[in-house]
C-alpha cells in the first residue's frame, strides 16, 4: 500500500447545514419538528396516549417553544415499551436494533430504518471531520462492537467519512497496542478511560505512549474532564476532542466537538432540538447558559422518533463558535442518577477528576467507595487513588492530604484518601464504573 498524505484539518469541506445560518436552521427545525410530532403521534400509540392526556395535539406546534407544551419521554417508557413498543416502522422497515447494556432492570432497546442509519453515519462522519479526521486516514475503532451503539455506530461515520476503519472494539489492550504499532492509525475512538488504559499498558511494555502514529483521539460515552484532556493530550500526543450521544436519542455523533476550538461539542441542531429543564422541577425550561438537565427531540428518525427525552445528563448550553449555527453543550458535569448525595452535599466523580489530576503525586486512576461504617449514622466517602509511578510512597503522603483539604474546599465533603500502588485498581475496557456504593440498602 502506497502512503498518501491527508488533508490538514483546515481543508475540510464542510455539510451546508454545518454553514446555515441560525435563522435558517430554526426554520429548518421548526417544519420537522411539526412532521416529527404528528409522525409519533400517529405511529407510535405511547405518544397518542400521553399527548391526549396532556391535552395537546400536533397541531399545537405553532413555533419552537410551543414544544414544551408536550410531555417528556423518559427511560421508564421506553422500559415499559419494551421491546418493539416504540417503533413507529413495521419491524420489516427496521434495518438494525441496538440496546443498552441494561445494568438496572430491562434492556432499553432502538431501532434504525436504513434511512436513519445513513444519518447517523453522516452525523458521526461529521463529528469525525470537526475533530480532525479526514477521508483517507486510518482510523483504530476501540468503541465496543455489538448492542452497545458505540462501535458499530463509530464505524459506520469513519467509513462514511472515507477513512479505513479497523474495527478492533474493546478490550485486549495487549493487541491493540501492536495493531496501533503495526498498522500505524492516525486516529484511535474510545472512551477517555480505555485510552487511559492503553496509554498505561503502552508504558508498562517500555513503549513511549507519545511516540505512536496516532494525531487524533474522538472520546465519549463517559464523562470527562479538561484534565483528563490534558492528561492524554501530552502524555499520547495527540489532539483530543468530545464526542457526545445516547442510544435513545441515536448513538455517538448527537454533538461533536471542532479541533480548533476545543470548546465542547457542537450539537447537530439539523437533527435533534435540544432543550435544558431544571431537573427538579421539569416544567421550567431554562435559557442558554444556565445548568439543568438536557432534554432532545429528533428532527429526522423514522423507526424510532423520541420526543423531549430526558437524558439525565446535566450541562448547559452555550451559543456555536466553529459552527456558529448549532449550539455546544457544556462538560456534562454528571449524570443526574450518578450524583452522590454524601451527608447533604452532592458530588459527581467528575468534580473529583478535576481536582486529583491537578496534583501531580496522583494518577487519574482512581475509585469512589461509600460505605456506613457499623453503627454509625454518617455515610463515609473513601477516595482510592493510585499515585503515579515516578512517584515514591513517601511522597504520597503530602499529595493524599492536599487531596482530602481540596475536595473539603471545592466540594464541600469530608472523605478519606486511600493512595494504592499503581496498576492495583482495576482498568476500564470502554464506560469505567468509578462508584462503588457499599451503604446497606434501605
Ligand atoms: O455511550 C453513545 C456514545 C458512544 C457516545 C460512543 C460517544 C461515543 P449510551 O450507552 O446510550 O450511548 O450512553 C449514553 O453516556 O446519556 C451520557 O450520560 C454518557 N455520555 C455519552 N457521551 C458522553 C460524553 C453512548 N461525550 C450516556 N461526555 C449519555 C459525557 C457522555 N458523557
Amino acid at each position: 500500500m502506497t502512503q498518501e498524505t491527508v488533508a490538514p484539518a483546515s481543508e475540510a469541506v464542510l455539510d451546508r447545514e454545518e454553514t446555515i445560518s441560525r435563522d435558517e436552521l430554526e426554520a429548518l427545525q421548526l417544519s420537522r419538528l411539526q412532521h416529527t410530532v404528528a409522525y409519533a403521534y400517529d405511529r407510535v400509540p405511547l405518544y397518542k396516549r400521553k399527548f391526549d392526556e396532556a391535552g395537546v395535539h400536533p397541531t399545537d406546534l405553532r413555533e419552537l417553544s410551543d414544544l414544551g407544551k408536550f410531555p417528556f419521554t423518559t427511560k421508564e417508557d421506553l422500559r415499559l415499551e419494551y421491546p418493539f413498543g416504540m417503533f413507529a416502522v413495521p419491524q420489516h422497515e427496521v434495518a438494525r436494533i441496538h440496546a443498552s447494556s441494561g445494568t438496572t432492570g430491562r434492556a432499553t432497546v432502538v431501532g434504525y430504518t436504513k434511512k436513519d442509519l445513513e444519518d447517523w453515519a453522516k452525523l458521526v462522519a461529521r463529528s469525525l471531520r470537526a475533530s480532525g479526521v479526514r477521508p483517507g486516514m486510518k482510523v483504530h475503532n476501540a468503541y465496543g462492537y455489538g448492542l452497545f451503539t458505540g462501535g458499530l455506530g463509530a464505524h459506520g461515520g469513519a467509513e462514511a467519512l472515507g477513512c479505513t476503519v479497523i474495527p478492533i472494539s474493546g478490550g485486549q489492550t495487549e493487541r491493540q497496542i501492536t495493531l496501533i504499532q503495526d498498522f500505524k492509525p492516525d486516529a484511535i475512538l474510545a472512551t477517555p478511560t480505555y485510552l487511559l488504559t492503553i496509554a498505561d499498558a503502552m508504558m508498562k511494555q517500555g513503549i513511549d505512549p507519545a511516540s505512536t502514529s496516532l494525531k487524533y483521539a474522538v472520546l465519549g460515552a463517559e464523562p470527562w474532564t479538561e484534565e483528563m484532556r490534558h492528561e492524554l493530550e501530552t502524555t499520547m500526543n495527540i489532539k483530543a476532542c468530545d464526542i457526545y450521544g445516547l442510544s435513545e436519542v441515536m448513538g455517538p455523533g448527537v454533538a461533536g466537538e471542532a479541533v480548533e476550538t476545543q470548546d465542547g461539542s457542537h450539537i447537530w441542531e439539523d437533527h435533534f432540538r435540544p432543550e435544558i429543564i431544571d431537573a427538579f422541577d421539569p416544567s421550567r425550561v431554562l435559557g442558554d447558559g444556565e445548568h439543568g438537565e438536557l432534554v432532545f427531540t429528533s428532527l429526522t428518525k423514522e423507526a424510532l422518533p423520541i420526543i423531549r427525552y430526558r437524558t439525565k445528563d446535566l450541562t448547559r448550553l452555550l451559543p456555536g463558535t466553529a459552527r456558529p449555527a448549532h449550539r455546544r453543550m457544556g462538560r456534562i458535569t454528571g449524570r443526574s442518577d450518578d450524583m452522590i448525595i454524601l451527608r447533604g452535599v452532592n458530588l459527581f466523580p467528575s468534580q473529583i477528576e478535576e481536582i486529583a489530576l491537578r496534583i501531580p503525586e496522583l494518577s487519574p486512576h482512581f475509585q469512589l467507595e461509600l460505605t456506613r461504617p457499623e453503627g454509625q449514622r454518617m455515610d463515609q466517602l473513601t477516595v482510592r487513588i493510585e499515585r503515579r509511578e515516578t512517584v515514591s510512597v513517601e511522597g504520597v503522603a503530602s499529595a493524599a492530604k492536599v487531596l482530602q483539604q481540596q475536595i473539603k474546599i471545592h466540594v464541600g465533603s469530608s472523605c478519606a484518601v486511600d493512595v494504592v500502588e499503581p496498576g492495583s485498581l482495576e482498568r476500564s475496557n470502554g464506560k469505567l464504573r468509578r462508584i462503588y456504593d457499599l451503604r446497606p440498602k434501605a
